[in-house]
């Protein structure tokens, strides 16, 4: 059994940070629609889904992959590089500690979990504004007895590693070449985005589906030419806050 920990969409989310993107109005209603069916997907694709209630003093909050990474062993609750969103963290380890025992990323460490991209037991993580190289050996420290390897990847012009790759299919890695460099990955077979669809590297593969942004037709094409099929969201209010699939869960097997 796969649990899925999402929380609801922040009242506040109008205030939510931006790095790489120019403030828009979101339509709150329309952004909870989007993600109750992003709920459904994952419950689709097998998961049993815990959704919590939504924090309206923490706009990001909806965001809950970047508060925690879930090992099938541990739980390491971040410490986001993001202040705004240091606050989430206390509001998700109560609830971890239902599934895991759970460690703490302590200053001056900062982690993101959109940076942390875990293949089998190597686990990737990105050199980015929001995680820092103490947050990276911290984590480092605690995965590597479970025979996890840990290794920093730089990134560029976008917010997070999982912005720039993440895991399509089995084998399979879906990545953006101007914000990653790719030969990290090199024993995957790589599927390029279109170029035109910058953001268009962040799918999340659950249950054997890849749940994928309706909004990057091109690439789509070419997950559909390598034989993936995905699993259409629209979550075009969420990406107006810079968000995306893989941020607004944490998926993991249960006990
Ligand atoms: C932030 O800047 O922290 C949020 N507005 C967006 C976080 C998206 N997280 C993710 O992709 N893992």
């Amino acid at each position: 059994m796969l649990i899925a920990i999402t929380r609801g969409v922040s009242a506040g989310i109008a205030a939510c940070e931006l790095t790489h993107l120019d403030r828009q109005a979101i339509d709150l209603e329309r952004a909870r629609a989007q993600h109750r069916a992003y709920e459904e997907a994952l419950a689709r694709a097998g998961c049993r889904v815990e959704s919590l209630p939504a924090l309206d003093d923490l706009p990001d909050s909806v965001f809950v992959e970047d508060v925690a990474i879930v090992l099938d062993e541990i739980a390491i609750v971040t410490r986001p590089g993001a202040e705004s969103r240091r606050p989430e963290t206390a509001r998700i380890a109560p609830v971890l500690s239902n599934y895991r025992r759970v460690t703490f990323i302590q200053a001056p460490g900062t982690l993101d979990g959109g940076d942390v991209l875990t293949l089998g037991r190597r686990i990737f993580v990105g050199q980015s504004g929001r995680s820092n190289e103490s947050g990276i050996e911290q984590l480092r420290a605690v995965a590597w007895p479970y025979g996890y390897t840990v290794t920093g990847v730089p990134v560029r012009g976008c917010l997070h590693l999982k912005s720039a790759v993440t895991e399509a299919a089995p084998g399979v890695v879906l990545v953006n070449p101007a914000w990653v460099d790719a030969t990290a990955f090199g024993d995957m077979r790589l599927i390029e985005i279109d170029p035109e669809e910058p953001y268009a590297a962040n799918g999340l593969l659950v249950g054997g589906r890849l749940i994928y942004p309706e909004s990057f037709p091109r690439t789509r094409k070419r997950l559909e030419a390598a034989g993936i099929s995905v699993e259409p969201v629209d979550v075009s209010e969420l990406q107006k806050a810079e968000g995306a699939v893989t941020c607004c869960s944490l998926v993991f097997a249960g006990v």
